[in-house]
């Protein structure tokens, strides 16, 4: 697949709390940090995003929720994963911060897809962690935002509470039509 300059590649909550050994390790979670890596290079611009919670938030088990308390703000466990080349992202997106929203999505209640639009993006590609919650709502976002989408699919890896919501969250992506690519498969864009 040829790249283009107005492609922007979305790098989705690589943090060490859902790196294997983090307080929400994704099992392979490691394994999207070299393909991610290789690919940044190849993007004029590149988004990283973070789950970057207060601790008082509905999404955690101690306040109604279901997940383990994971991506305190300004925590070990917030940061970017070791290895990511994090200062490669022009942009980054905090999100789940406003008790209100879990904060899956990295388009809600920010200014991301108009940031995309003033740079010219139409096609937006998306990798990271996880697939079964964060990478989806946030391909599915950028699809319902009118950009064009692409899910990397060996830069992904998924939570999987239930075995089957890797497949299920990649049939949805994929019904609302977002291809998937690999890594090994993107072109460079012409200069
Ligand atoms: C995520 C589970 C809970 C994610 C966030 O980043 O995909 N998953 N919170």
């Amino acid at each position: 697949m040829d790249l283009r300059n107005s492609d922007a590649l979305i790098v989705v909550d690589v943090q060490n709390d859902f790196l294997p050994g983090g307080a929400l390790g994704v099992p392979g979670g490691d394994r999207v940090v070299d393909p991610i890596n290789r690919v940044m290079p190849l993007f004029g611009y590149v988004v990283g995003t973070r789950d970057w919670h207060p601790r008082e938030h509905p999404h955690f088990q101690e306040h109604g929720g279901v997940w383990p308390f994971h991506c305190l703000q300004d925590t070990p466990g917030a940061q970017f994963g070791p290895g990511l080349n994090a200062g490669a992202f022009h942009h980054v997106v905090s999100k789940g911060t406003d008790p209100a929203s879990h904060g899956y999505d990295a388009f809600e209640a920010n200014d991301l897809a108009a940031r995309l639009r003033s740079r010219g993006i139409s096609r937006v590609f998306v990798c990271g962690l996880a697939t079964d919650y964060c990478v989806r709502a946030t391909a599915l976002a950028s699809s319902a935002e009118g950009f064009e989408t692409v899910l990397l699919t060996d830069a992904i890896a998924a939570v999987n509470v239930n075995p089957e919501d890797e497949d299920r969250a990649l049939g949805e992506m994929r019904a609302a039509g977002i291809a998937f690519a690999k890594t090994s498969d993107l072109r460079p864009a012409a200069a």
